[in-house]
């Protein structure tokens, strides 16, 4: 029970990668505060995640591509007495399109939830974490590194991500607040769904990662456990790729 005694704030927690980060750190004893947009599907995934009822799972609405929303979330936070020493920006969208004919609606809306949200979670958690450290845990992407066409918006937003990571850890090493990212390979999410199904795309991805198959949630959820568990107290500014091996190889 490597969390017990501490509170994590997961963004996009109720589904994909961060329900299965909610799921591990819930075994690992965490209070968990789950951020999702739709409310109905967010309680129903806390009622899920907290299978003893030990009241250690507190579902806030939020859309964190809205400042206004995420105020109101924080303010819920601090009206439920709850505190924070981890904190996993999860919470993310993908929008493909050519990049000739990409909206910028849909531009600003990728980068609103998945660099904008995350930034804006990140600074209203300075004041939970500046006088006992924190631990902050990025969700960032393959395309932090590489990039593939029609998602051009992610691709930024994911580079922007991995860069922001490093912009927290050396700004807030003074207050004890390490700052890690974690760049999943081809995992099996809903985020996926079509591109698994696509025949011709599975077999590029499978063919192109070295494991030769797509990665699973909890892979990405033990990487994340460990950046928040204290053997991590000394790395920060850190991107570890859960990619089976993708980014090592040509
Ligand atoms: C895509 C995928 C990727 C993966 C992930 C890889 O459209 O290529 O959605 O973006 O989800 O980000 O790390």
């Amino acid at each position: 029970m490597v969390l017990e005694g501490k509170t994590a704030l997961i963004t996009g927690g109720s589904r994909g990668i961060g329900r299965a980060i909610s799921e591990l750190y819930y075994q690992e004893g965490a209070t968990l505060i789950i951020m999702a947009r739709n409310e109905q599907k967010l309680k129903e995934a806390c009622a899920q995640i907290d299978k003893e009822h030990q009241g250690r799972v507190h579902p806030i609405a939020c859309d964190v591509g809205n400042k206004d929303s995420i105020a109101a979330a924080f303010e819920q936070i601090k009206a439920q007495g709850l505190t924070i020493d981890i904190l996993v920006n999860c919470a993310g969208i993908n929008i493909r399109e050519p990049l000739e004919t990409f909206s910028l609606e849909s531009w600003n809306k990728v980068m609103d939830v998945n660099l904008t949200g995350a930034f804006l979670i990140t600074q209203a958690c300075f004041e939970f974490m500046k006088d006992k450290g924190g631990k902050i845990v990025n969700i960032a992407s393959l395309m932090s590194e590489i990039a593939r066409p029609t998602i051009a918006a992610y691709t930024a937003s994911k580079g922007g991500i991995k860069m922001f990571t490093r912009a927290i850890a050396i700004e807030w090493a003074k207050y004890n607040i390490q700052a890690n990212a974690i760049v999943p390979g081809y995992i099996a999410t809903e985020m996926n769904t079509a591109l698994i199904e696509d025949e011709k795309f599975n077999k590029f991805i499978c063919d192109r990662t070295p494991q030769g198959r797509w990665g699973k949630p909890e892979e990405v959820a033990a990487a994340a456990l460990f950046f928040a568990t204290p053997g991590a107290n000394f790395i920060t500014g850190q991107v570890l790729a859960v990619d089976g091996g993708i980014l090592a190889s040509l």
